[in-house]
C-alpha cells in the first residue's frame, strides 16, 4: 500500500518510505498482511474456558457455545472484559502515583516536591480530609492513604462520585452502578464473565458500565489528581510536534509509555550541566528529551517538551536512526521495537517489573532513588552517542508544528474569569446563544487498520468549522498538534464564526490540549463544571457535548467510551464494532442505554457519518435543553457545508493541505 495511504502525516510517510526501503516491517505492514479473525473481530469468540474457543456462528438467536452460552452473553462478556482491562490499566497507573505521593508525603522520595498545594488542598476537600492546621506533607500523607484505601475498601461507594452532578448520582445509584473500590470492580468483572456466572446481557452491561465508572471517576481520575498535585496543574505551554524533533547534533532519550514519575525527573535530569558535560565529552552538544505517546503528553502539558507523536510513531521514531535510548514504562508499548532496536543502536530501556522486554536493558524504577536512576539513564544513553551509525541517520525533513498545550480544567476554569471569579458560566453562555454549537472529546488511540490521523484530522477540522468546541487527549490530541491546529490562528483561519469570536476573545485554539488518556477525567471535570454553572440543565445527561474515538484500538479506549456513556455523554467509536456480532448488543448500547444513563455508545466506521452523527446528537441535546437552535453563519460569515464525498475526499487531505 502507498506510504500515502497508510498516514496524512508527511513525516509518518516519509518514514514509511525509509522502512520499505530498507525492507523493515513495521505495524502498517504487518496490519496488511494480517488480517483480523472475523469473529474475533466483532466479539462473537468465546474462550473463557477449554471446551473451546468456541466461534459462534450463524444466527444469534441460535448461534451457542458447548455450554449453551448465546451470542449476545458471549459478546457483552468479551466487551466487559475490555472494560476491566482497561480499568485496571488506568487505575494501576493511579496505584503506582497514589504510592508515589505517599513516599514523598513522609519523606522517603527525597527527590519529589508537593508542586500544588492549591490542588492538594481541593483534593484533600473532595476525600472529606481536614487540612486546618496540618502541614502540606501530613495533608497529603492523608490523601494518598485515602486513595489507596479506594482501591479495596470493602464498603461504601468511592469517595470521588461526589464530584459528579447529584442528579447523576442518583442515576447511578438507582441502576446500582454506582463503583465500591476500585480492584473490587475489576475482579466481580473477570468473576461475572467467566464460564457459568453473569448470562443476562443487560446484567452483564450494567457490570461493565460500573466497573468503567471505577476508570473515571476512580483510577484516571487519581492518577490526573496526583500527578497535577506532585508535578504541577497544566497551564498552557508553547511546543512543537513532529517526528522530525530528534536533532542531529544531540543525545536523543525519547520516553513512551504512559506514567509520569519517571519521566518527571529526566526532564531534570537532562538540563543537569553535568548531563550537558558529559554528553559534550562524547561529541554531542546537549541531550535532547522527547516524549512519544501519553508519556509524552504529560511532560507536554507541564513542561512543553516535545512530541515525537503517538502510538503508531513508535516504530517509526527508530527509523531515524538518531534515537540513542527510548525509555518505557506501561501501554501502549510494542513488542516489536526491541527487535527492531537491534537493526540500529538504540537501547530500549524497560524500568518496571510490570513491563519487561527481550532484547531490552531493564533499569528498575523506584521513587525513592529517582534522581540517581534518572541520571543512570541519561548516561547510558550519552554513552550510546558513539554508536550512531551515520549512514542510518534520516531526517523525516518535515518541520515540526507549532502547538499550545496545557488546557487542564482549572485553567479552563481560570481563564473565564481568573483566579478569584473563575467560572464555566461564560462558556455556557456562549452555548446557549449558539456562539458555541456543543463540545466533543475526540480522544482515542491509532490504528494501523486506519490511514493514521485521518479520521482525527478530519472530525477536528470540520468540527471547528461547524463551531464545535474540540477538547483533545492521548493520541488523538498528538493528531491534532502534528497536523498545526493546536494554535490561535487555527481559530482564526477555520473556525465558525461563532467559536472563532469565543477564541479570539479568549485566546485560545479551537484544539484545545487537555492530556494524556487518564486526563480524560478531564473532561468529566468540565462536563460536570458545565453542568454545575447553570443554564443546560443539572446533569452530564444531556448537555450538547459527545465523546468520539475514530481510530482506537486499545482495551482502555473501551473502558474510556464506557464510563462517558455511563456519565451520560454520548459515544462514537469508529474502527470497527467489537459487539458487531450481536444486534441485541447493539441495541442495548444504542437505544436501551439512552433510557437508563442518557447516551448512546455508537460505532461508526465512515467518518462523514460520525460527523453527522455527532452533529445531529449536540442539536437534539440544544432541542431538548431548549436553548437558541444553532444556526450556522448566526455570528458572522456562513461556511460551507461539505457534502459527503469531498468529506471523504478531505478526511484523506494531509495536514499541509494538499491532497493525495
Ligand atoms: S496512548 S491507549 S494508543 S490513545 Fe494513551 Fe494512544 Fe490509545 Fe495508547
Amino acid at each position: 500500500m502507498r506510504e500515502d495511504l497508510k498516514s496524512v502525516d508527511p513525516a509518518a510517510q516519509a518514514l514509511l518510505k525509509v522502512g520499505a526501503q530498507k525492507k523493515i516491517e513495521t505495524s502498517f505492514e504487518r496490519a496488511e498482511k494480517l488480517k483480523p479473525c472475523p469473529i474475533g473481530h466483532q466479539g462473537a469468540c468465546c474462550k473463557m474456558c477449554h471446551m473451546g474457543p468456541c466461534r459462534l456462528v450463524g444466527k444469534e438467536d441460535e448461534a451457542m457455545g458447548v455450554c449453551g452460552a448465546s451470542l449476545p452473553v458471549v459478546t457483552a462478556r468479551n466487551f466487559a472484559r475490555m472494560v476491566a482491562a482497561g480499568t485496571a490499566a488506568h487505575s494501576d497507573h493511579a496505584r503506582d502515583l497514589a504510592n508515589t505521593l505517599l513516599a514523598v508525603a513522609q519523606g522517603e522520595a527525597k527527590d519529589f516536591q508537593i508542586k500544588d498545594v492549591r490542588k492538594l488542598n481541593r483534593v484533600a476537600g473532595y476525600l472529606g480530609i481536614n487540612v486546618e492546621g496540618k502541614s502540606v506533607n501530613e495533608v497529603a500523607e492523608k490523601v494518598a492513604l485515602k486513595f489507596l484505601e479506594q482501591f479495596g475498601q470493602q464498603r461504601g461507594e468511592l469517595a470521588y462520585l461526589s464530584r459528579a452532578p447529584k442528579r447523576r448520582q442518583e442515576i447511578w445509584k438507582k441502576l446500582g452502578i454506582a463503583p465500591r473500590a476500585i480492584d473490587r470492580e475489576v475482579v466481580e468483572m473477570m468473576h461475572r464473565t467467566t464460564m457459568g456466572v453473569d448470562q443476562e446481557v443487560n446484567n452483564i452491561m450494567l457490570g461493565a458500565m460500573r466497573t468503567s465508572l471505577a476508570d473515571g471517576w476512580g483510577g484516571s481520575m487519581m492518577g490526573t489528581d496526583i500527578s497535577d498535585i506532585l508535578f504541577g496543574t497544566p497551564k498552557p505551554v508553547k511546543s512543537t510536534a513532529s517526528l522530525d524533533v530528534f536533532k542531529e547534533n544531540h543525545v536523543n532519550l525519547v520516553v513512551h509509555g504512559h506514567e509520569p514519575s519517571f519521566a518527571e525527573m529526566l526532564v531534570v535530569a537532562v538540563e543537569d550541566p553535568e548531563m550537558t558535560a558529559y554528553a559534550k565529552s562524547k561529541g554531542a552538544q546537549g541531550v535532547n528529551l522527547v516524549g512519544m505517546c501519553c508519556t509524552a503528553n504529560e511532560i507536554l502539558v507541564r513542561h512543553g517538551i516535545a512530541t515525537a507523536g503517538g502510538f503508531l510513531q513508535q516504530e517509526l521514531g527508530l527509523l531515524t536512526g538518531m534515537i540513542e535510548a527510548m525509555v518505557v514504562d506501561v501501554q501502549c508499548i510494542m513488542p516489536a521495537i526491541g527487535e527492531l532496536s537491534k537493526k540500529y543502536h538504540t537501547k530500549i530501556i524497560t524500568t518496571t517489573n510490570k513491563g519487561k522486554m527481550k532484547d531490552a536493558v531493564h533499569i528498575e524504577y523506584d521513587e525513592h532513588h529517582a534522581m540517581d536512576l534518572a541520571k543512570k539513564v541519561v548516561r547510558l544513553a550519552i554513552d550510546n552517542f558513539p554508536n550512531r551509525k551515520k549512514e542510518d541517520v534520516v531526517a523525516a525533513a518535515v518541520k515540526p508544528a507549532n502547538m499550545i498545550a496545557g488546557f487542564s480544567d482549572e485553567y479552563i476554569e481560570y481563564m473565564q474569569g481568573g483566579l478569584y471569579r473563575g467560572s464555566y458560566r461564560p462558556l455556557n453562555d456562549a452555548i446557549i446563544a449558539g456562539r458555541i454549537r456543543g463540545v466533543v472529546g475526540l480522544a482515542g488511540c491509532n490504528n494501523p487498520r486506519i490511514c493514521q490521523d485521518s479520521m482525527h484530522n478530519f472530525l477536528a477540522r470540520e468540527l471547528i468549522k461547524n463551531d464545535v468546541l474540540v477538547v483533545q487527549t492521548g493520541c488523538s490530541a498528538h493528531a491534532s498538534a502534528k497536523a498545526g491546529y493546536m494554535t490561535p490562528e487555527m481559530a482564526l483561519d477555520n473556525a465558525g464564526p461563532g467559536l472563532r469570536e469565543v477564541c479570539e476573545a479568549i485566546g485560545i485554539p479551537p484544539v484545545l490540549h487537555l492530556g494524556s488518556c487518564v486526563d480524560n477525567s478531564r473532561i468529566l471535570t468540565i462536563a460536570s463544571h458545565i453542568a454545575e454553572a447553570g443554564g443546560l440543565g443539572d446533569d452530564i445527561g444531556g448537555l450538547p457535548a459527545v465523546g468520539i474515538a475514530p481510530e482506537w484500538m486499545s482495551e482502555k479506549a473501551i473502558a474510556i467510551g464506557t464510563y462517558f456513556a455511563a456519565s451520560g455523554v454520548p459515544i462514537i467509536f469508529g474502527a470497527g464494532s467489537p459487539v458487531s456480532a450481536s444486534k441485541t448488543l447493539k441495541d442495548i448500547m444504542e437505544n436501551k442505554w439512552w433510557d437508563m444513563v442518557t447516551a448512546g455508545f455508537y460505532f461508526e466506521e465512515d467518518p462523514g457519518k460520525i460527523l453527522e452523527l455527532a452533529l445531529k446528537l449536540i442539536d437534539t441535546a440544544r432541542e431538548k435543553l431548549k436553548i437558541r437552535k444553532y444556526e450556522s453563519g448566526r455570528f458572522g460569515t456562513e461556511r460551507v457545508l461539505m457534502d459527503m464525498a469531498a468529506r471523504r475526499a478531505a478526511s484523506f487531505a494531509t495536514p499541509h493541505g494538499e491532497n493525495t
